[in-house]
């Protein structure tokens, strides 16, 4: 049995605090549980869950009969580079606990997203496939790449139905990221709204994979529903949408806002994206699990500022009349 009873961790996280709405809409509020270690959530059904404490997770799995877990309590790539030693302990003891619960508790689903952090500098660079060179020089992409490992290894040994996407760098507005190197895409867009400059932590010419928050949430409730009889891999899923550097989403950006202004300042940051591919070969799971993303560059822009109460049409016309006003 699944999806009675779903218990998200990292639920406060820019994923948890989208993913928790809409598996509510999907599946029906009394069935979801969010949970994470900061307690500042307004959300009546909400649970304060620390994963590295396994007692705890032990605790809460028992009591609200979980079935499903979405693991999303972890600590991103630049915060992790800025305290490795917690990036550990969240990300893989953290991890542990909720497979070892998650078997203890017969539990049926345990979706772990992985990230383009498992790639290193000798991955190679364009369309890269799930099985390639992996050598991560980030604690967050060793701990994501020991993740992914884990839940083969607790599948093939235990039966636990882990599966899990390498996300690319998810771009959103409800909640600001939580200390990643993709997230200078959002800090831009926001900028831009706000009708200010923005000093980016990347060069222009820093190509990444990224993804709109409504691909990624259905990417991971089309894998968590997938026929198991279809999976090949499990916890490796390489997915993207549209790839950009800076310097693209600037001019982007400049469509709406004609005198918006991107200065460039690398900081550690720039190694850590210079490790990580431009482009994923995403066929494994358009084959396995019918994955299609709705939104491009265009469409995620749009969307965007449209949200942040900015312009929302590409009409030059419009466009200077809104800013005239
Ligand atoms: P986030 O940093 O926004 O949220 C993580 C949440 O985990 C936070 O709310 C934090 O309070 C919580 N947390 C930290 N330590 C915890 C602990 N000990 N116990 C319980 N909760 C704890 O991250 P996110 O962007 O929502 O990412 C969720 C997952 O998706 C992560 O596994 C991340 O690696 C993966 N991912 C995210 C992106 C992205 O661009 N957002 C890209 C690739 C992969
Ligand atoms: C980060 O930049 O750390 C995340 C990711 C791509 O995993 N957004």
């Amino acid at each position: 049995m699944t999806f009675e009873k779903i218990l998200v961790t990292g639920a406060g996280g820019q994923i948890g605090s989208e993913l928790v709405p809409y598996l509510s809409e999907v599946f029906g509020d009394k069935r979801v549980i969010p949970s994470d270690v900061r307690s500042d959530n307004n959300d009546e059904r909400f649970i304060r869950l620390d994963v590295t404490e396994r007692d705890s997770v032990d605790l809460a799995m028992e009591k609200y009969k979980v079935d499903t877990i979405f693991h999303l309590a972890a600590i991103l790539s630049a915060n992790g580079e800025k305290n490795p030693e917690l990036a550990y302990r969240v990300n893989i003891n953290g991890l542990y606990n909720v497979f070892e619960s998650a078997v203890k508790n017969k539990v049926g689903l345990v979706m772990t997203p992985s990230s383009i952090g498992v790639f290193g500098p000798d991955t190679p660079k364009e369309n890269v496939p799930i099985e390639t060179i992996t050598r991560p020089v980030t604690m967050y992409g060793i701990t994501k790449l020991v993740a992914e490992f884990l839940g083969n290894y607790y599948h093939s040994r235990f039966g636990l139905n882990a599966r899990g996407v390498r996300f690319p760098g998810l771009i959103s507005y409800k909640t600001p990221p939580g200390g990643g190197t993709t997230d200078y895409s959002i800090e831009m867009i926001r900028e831009a709204v706000k009708g200010r400059g923005y000093e980016c932590f990347l060069r222009e010419d820093s190509k990444l994979p990224m993804m709109y928050m409504p691909d990624a949430l259905h990417s991971l409730l089309r894998l968590a529903e997938a026929d198991d009889s279809k999976l090949k891999h499990r916890t490796d899923f390489n997915i993207a949408s549209f790839s950009i550097t800076p310097k693209e989403l600037e001019n982007e950006l400049r469509s709406y806002y004609p005198s918006f202004r991107v200065t460039y300042k690398p900081d550690f940051r720039q190694k850590i994206a210079d490790s990580w591919p431009g482009s994923l070969d995403s066929s494994a799971a358009v084959k396995e699990w019918n994955f299609h993303p709705d939104y491009d560059l265009r469409k995620t822009v749009e969307d965007m500022i449209v949200n942040l109460g900015g312009v929302g049409k590409r009409d030059k016309d419009n466009i200077l009349e809104a800013q005239n006003k």
